[in-house]
């Protein structure tokens, strides 16, 4: 599993305290805490700031990098915003995110096409936010074979076909999870991702259905999400899910976490 870890977003007020503040010492204290636990990049997201918003995401990318050897992810659906960030990032990071908005599409692929960056794909349209399987399907493939003209790599392109919460509707969980299951089954190698604590939005001990969620996820053919890695119970459940769909030969990633005490087994 890629896990990008969720904490640095500008929507949290302790860290839009510590934006405000510049407040170096908490921020990276956050981003180092999501690597330690194995957070292969940091989301950083400053969306809350609106005409600050390319300055405080270039400085979250350098404080995180000051302390921690990890790529960001760059969150923001503001050309301006990534460009800036992108400008001071060292490695290649991954873009949080493009979808087939005209506007957004339009405006963010001069700063991807032909680059080696990861980019985040939402399964989004002009027509809005998809319902059913096969409105994700849809703007999937065109996303793909835009994203492919445009001489991206396929291994780079991670597909969010998008969580919406499930007290809103109670078909949106298994709309995404045959999502994911049709996307990797008809596109081998590509990546798909999500934003896993929307689906409990609205609903008592969130981490619950977070957690078994998770679980589905990964058997359908998620491989990487934007979460909360400081959460042994939800890394514990992840590490089991992947030894029992075969991702995990010998079992020995499981057995070492298991050893390693840093997660609630
Ligand atoms: N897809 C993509 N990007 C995204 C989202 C997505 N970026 C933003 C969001 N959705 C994912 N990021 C967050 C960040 C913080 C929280 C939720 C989603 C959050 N965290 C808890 C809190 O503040 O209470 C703390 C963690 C916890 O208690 O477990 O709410 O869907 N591409």
């Amino acid at each position: 599993m890629i896990i990008i870890g969720e904490l640095i977003n500008s929507s949290r007020n302790s860290i839009a305290n510590a934006i405000r503040d510049q407040d170096i010492e908490a921020i990276q204290k956050v981003g180092l805490d999501q690597w330690k636990a194995g957070a292969k990049f940091i989301d950083v997201n400053a969306g809350t700031f609106d005409d600050k918003e390319p300055e405080y995401l270039k400085w979250l990318v350098q404080t995180v990098q000051e302390v921690a050897d990890v790529s960001c992810s760059i969150d923001s659906p503001d050309p301006d915003a990534i460009e800036s960030a992108l400008s001071v990032h060292k490695g290649i990071p991954m873009i949080n995110s493009i979808s087939l908005e005209r506007n957004r599409y339009e405006n963010m692929i001069p700063l991807i096409a032909g680059t080696n960056l990861k980019v985040i794909a939402l399964c989004m349209s002009d027509d809005g936010m998809p319902k059913t399987v096969d409105d994700r399907l849809r703007t999937a493939d065109r996303l793909i074979n835009r994203l492919l003209q445009n001489n991206l790599p396929f291994e780079n392109i991670f597909l969010d076909p998008l969580i919406q919460p499930i007290s809103v509707d109670t078909s949106f969980g298994i709309e995404f999870l045959n999502a994911v299951e049709k996307i990797t089954t008809n596109y081998r190698g590509i990546h798909t991702i999500c934003g896993l604590s929307n689906i409990s939005y609205g609903l008592p001990a969130r981490n619950f259905i977070n957690r078994a969620f998770m679980i589905q996820a990964i058997a359908k053919g998620l491989d990487s999400a934007i979460m909360n890695p400081l959460n042994k119970q939800l890394m514990a459940s992840i590490i089991a899910a992947e030894a029992l769909i075969g991702r995990d030969s010998f079992c020995i990633n499981y057995i070492e976490a298991y050893r390693s005490e840093m997660f609630d087994f």
